[in-house]
């Protein structure tokens, strides 16, 4: 009975220390000129979702990231560093627009995009660079890359190093199978033991060179026949460069 107790309390030690991996990201640690796009956003003063750099002044990233577009200020962005609390350049988020049909309800969640207008603009280089956007999402099957400082397994934070993941586009059909209510704003990507997780919210999914997917939700994380499920940028991109046109707008204003 004793040893029957004690291997229970071991397993269950070992599961909660993670050494059974339910696999994370998959992760491999990334170098930087591999992701330059990738931004670690800030809320105030902590890294809480990540983010894509479209320009030197415009970074996009989930709606659900975005609590208060109001008060822009309380978020900043780290770019061009592989931790997510030092080094690259951290600047200050002056307006943001978030879409204004965001539908924040779980398994629920649609048009999960907002754009940032930066404080100053970030200096462009092999570790900063902007990303471009998809016109056609890609078809079932396309290989595709996710990146972040997120969660390495469901509810075990990230060590705040960048890691990234090889990943599928799913079929979009069988990706419904498991979100019933599942969109064409949204696309499915997946990999055995691959995913994204918690914290990497935001960021980018990238194939192709471009960016097709934001990380937005998921059941879990890496769990089988639960996909990742991110914001549709080609779906998207009409209200992404709307958005982006009426932040460069501002801005020329502002500087009258
Ligand atoms: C989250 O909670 C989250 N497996 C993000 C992505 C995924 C799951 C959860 C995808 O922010």
């Amino acid at each position: 009975m004793f040893i029957q107790w004690t291997l229970v309390i071991f397993s269950v030690t070992l599961i909660s220390a993670g050494s059974i991996p339910e696999r994370i990201v998959g992760g491999k640690p990334a170098e930087i000129t591999q992701f330059p796009w990738q931004v670690s956003l800030y809320k105030l003063g902590n890294h809480c979702c990540g983010g894509s750099i479209y320009s030197n002044e415009i970074v996009i990233t989930a709606a659900h990231c975005i609590e208060t577009p109001e008060f822009p200020k309380i978020y900043s962005v780290r770019v061009g560093s592989l931790t997510n609390n030092t080094g690259g350049q951290l600047v200050e988020v002056v307006e943001i627009i978030r879409h204004e049909n965001y539908v924040p309800k779980r398994r629920h969640t649609y048009n999960d995009v907002a754009v940032l207008r930066l404080q100053s603009k970030l200096i462009l280089s092999d570790n900063v660079s902007p990303i471009p956007l998809a016109d056609k999402a890609p078809s079932a099957g396309s290989p595709a890359w996710v990146s972040g400082f997120g969660n390495i397994r469901t509810n075990t934070p990230g060590t705040g190093n960048l890691l990234y993941t090889s990943l599928k586009i799913s079929d979009f059909d069988q990706c419904q199978n498991s979100y019933k209510y599942l969109t064409k704003v949204q696309i499915c990507a997946d990999a055995p033991g691959k995913d994204s997780c918690q914290g990497d919210s935001g960021g980018p999914l990238v194939s192709d060179g471009k960016l097709v997917g934001i990380v937005s939700f998921g059941i879990l994380c890496a769990r089988p026949d639960y996909p990742g499920v991110y914001a549709n940028v080609a779906e998207l991109k009409p209200w992404i460069l709307n958005a982006i046109a009426k932040l460069l707008g501002t801005h020329i204003a502002d500087q009258k």
